[in-house]
């Protein structure tokens, strides 16, 4: 069972200050694969804000969060769910702000649902889609875009790309000895 009690999702929460992410998810059955990203993001120092905004079952406090978001100084919106996965798109449908969807491996057809879903946007109204459970690119690609108006996140992200490539390397450099 993947659900976690609502304290420690507040706990969590309560962690950040002035959150520039907002990241949301459909259920807390989906806050492990949420896990990756989170500490991307805690590894970054981006200050991030948690929430449960189900589309079937609260779209009245979905839709309240989505409009409230931007005035709020949330920048980047991740938005992880499952199965039908409606909440990507329908946050973004609220917000001007720009939408990265997560979709989450929860039923039967292994996140393949959730992938066409969330990446199925009509015109006019984009969401950002990352692979299925890859919460650790939808964080990375959320702190792109917050570099590219603050210069330490962008700064902060040549490293790690830098360190990304050294270790690749290393490994290479150890097979081929
Ligand atoms: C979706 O249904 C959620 O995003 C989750 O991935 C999936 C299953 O939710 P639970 O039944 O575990 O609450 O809405």
């Amino acid at each position: 069972d993947n659900h976690v009690e609502a304290q420690e999702l507040s706990a969590v929460a309560a962690s950040s200050d002035k959150p520039l992410v907002l990241v949301t998810m459909g259920s807390d059955s989906d806050l492990p694969v949420l896990k990756a990203g989170l500490d991307i993001l805690k590894e970054f120092n981006v200050p991030y804000a948690l929430d449960i905004t189900s589309a079937h079952r609260t779209p009245k406090y979905m839709m309240k969060v989505a409009d409230e978001a931007a005035g709020k100084g949330i920048k980047v919106i991740i938005a992880a769910a499952g199965g039908a996965a409606h909440l990507p798109g329908m946050i973004s449908s609220e917000t001007p702000l720009p939408v990265i969807g997560v979709p989450v491996k929860a039923t039967h057809l292994d996140g393949i649902d959730s992938l066409l879903s969330i990446v199925q946007m009509p015109r006019g109204v984009p969401t950002a889609t990352v692979g299925i459970n890859n919460s650790t690119n939808a964080a990375l690609l959320a702190i792109r875009i917050l570099g590219a108006f603050v210069p330490e996140y962008q700064q902060a992200m040549k490293k790690y790309q830098v360190d990304m490539e050294e270790a690749v390397i290393v490994k290479g450099t150890k097979l081929r000895e």
